[in-house]
């Protein structure tokens, strides 16, 4: 195992590696911008080092600096989280060029599932369902119309250097095509740099369920089960709960199986997560794999008993994978609430500021379990530089009634003060009896109700 680990990263999923390297006894190196200096979860780490300006373009995401750190530091391995340079095939190959173990998969691999034409051929030859649609990049608006006749309208223009939600255009029928065509094209190369677009037929009504795997340097592969992340919001997941409403225990086999083997099949290494969408008629197609630790692996920590962190530290130091298949189990329901920083009736906007108080979540119900994941504490100001993100509910219970109920219970006991954040949002969604008979689908927040639109030039 390593002796000393650095994290690259911020905010709570900072102060969750440490945790999982303290347990561990590995010495932690956090590494912070100057708008940080005085960050909360700071006090956890063995030593720190600035980076740079509260600009992530000079401080989080630059690889420089994160390197002569972990040089500096006499760092053995790098923790990069979410986001940042998580899925930065480029900064893996320098980590090894520098002796540095990359927690996480190896470049080839970041960059095959980077190219999401390049993982749907990938899924496809591992017999993983994917959406149909062109499987090379579209040549011009008049090969995507042919495409589009063939697969039927409505259909979905997505580039192929994209991913999450980014640059996605929806064509109803052919005379929307040609300007649906060259506007993804622009907006992609501007985006990604890469202006390559491909066509899906469009499902309407589905759900995001997204399954978790865990692979060790040796080809062992298994998977932990799935995670329901349909009730989000501009492709900002808000809700995120395992097992999900809407499969069964064999689909869950059937398409867990597939989906490790799936990752055996190009020799994935680490934690990583193939994202579904599940079509209104039950059929499950892939639609991308994130190289990375997700926000929302606390839900599949709770149901398997699992720490996803320290198994990624064991991978990354070389060890076999502990656990086969046949001693995965599943038990209960786990769902996570995700605190954000924001005013949901003003659109979601950022609303950083100063936290003069923090409550943390408790549930007093029998067989229920709460976790807070945060970053946060009284007298520290959230910067504007990042992500909104300060915090996470999550809860766990017998089944998907009782967890709802203690997380009616862990909210309502929950106190963030000085600013507005996403609780009184969870709190109306929990007594929404859609949600609570699990009947929901990615646009389901959005037709709600519970939520107002984003508010023009907010
Ligand atoms: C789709 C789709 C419908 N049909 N593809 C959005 C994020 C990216 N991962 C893919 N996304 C979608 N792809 C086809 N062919 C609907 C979505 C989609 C969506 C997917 C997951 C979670 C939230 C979503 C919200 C809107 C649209």
């Amino acid at each position: 195992m390593f002796q000393r680990v650095l994290i690259a990263n911020r905010g709570e999923i900072a102060a969750r590696v440490m945790r999982a390297c303290r347990e561990l006894g590995i010495d932690t190196i956090a590494v912070h911008s100057e708008a940080d200096t005085n960050a909360p979860w700071l006090t956890g780490a063995g030593r720190t080092v600035c980076l740079g300006p509260a600009s992530a373009a000079r401080s989080y995401l630059d690889a420089d600096a994160v390197l002569q750190a972990a040089e500096q530091t006499e760092a053995g391995a790098i923790h990069p989280g979410y986001g940042f340079l998580s899925e930065n095939a480029a900064f893996a190959a320098r980590c090894a060029q520098h002796g540095i173990t990359f927690i996480g998969p190896g470049p080839q691999a970041i960059r095959r599932m980077g190219d999401k034409l390049g993982a749907k051929r990938t899924m496809a030859a591992a017999s993983v369902p994917i959406i149909p649609g062109s499987l090379e990049p579209l040549g011009s608006a008049a090969h995507a119309a042919d495409l589009a006749h063939e697969v039927g309208y409505p259909v979905l223009l997505k580039a192929t250097a994209g991913g999450g939600g980014k640059g996605m255009r929806r064509c109803d029928d052919p005379s929307d095509l040609a300007r649906a065509f060259s506007e993804a094209t622009l907006e992609a190369e501007k985006a990604f740099g890469n202006a390559a677009l491909y066509l899906e037929k469009y499902l309407d009504g589905g759900r995001h369920i997204e399954f978790q795997v865990l692979a060790d340097a040796y080809g062992a592969v298994v998977h932990l089960g799935e995670r329901e992340c349909s009730i989000q919001r501009s492709h900002q997941k808000l809700v995120e709960e395992s097992p999900s409403p809407a499969l069964t225990g064999a689909a869950r086999h059937d398409l867990g199986a597939r989906a490790a083997k799936a990752a055996a099949s190009f020799g994935y290494v680490n934690a990583g997560t193939l994202e579904f969408l599940r079509a209104h008629d039950g059929s499950m197609y892939f639609m991308e794999m994130n190289t990375r630790l997700q926000v929302e692996h606390p839900v599949t920590e709770m149901v398997t008993g699992i720490d996803l962190v320290k198994a990624q530290l064991a991978i990354a130091a070389g060890e076999p994978l502990a656990l086969r298949q046949d001693g995965v189990e599943f038990n209960g329901h786990a769902i996570e609430f995700r605190i954000n920083a924001e005013d949901p009736d003003r659109g979601f906007r950022p609303d950083p500021g100063l936290v003069t108080a923090v409550v943390p979540p408790t549930v007093s119900r029998h067989g229920a379990t709460v976790r807070w994941d945060a970053g946060i504490a009284p007298g520290w100001r959230v910067p504007s530089h990042y992500d909104s993100l300060i915090g996470k509910v999550i809860v766990h219970a017998a089944t998907r009634a009782e967890a709802l109920a203690a997380a009616k219970e862990a909210l309502g006991s929950l106190t963030v003060s000085g600013i507005k954040t996403t609780i009184p949002l969870h709190l109306r969604l929990l007594d929404d009896p859609a949600f609570a008979r699990g009947d929901f689908d990615v646009g389901y927040l959005a037709r709600s109700g519970l939520v107002t639109q984003a508010v023009a030039g907010a």
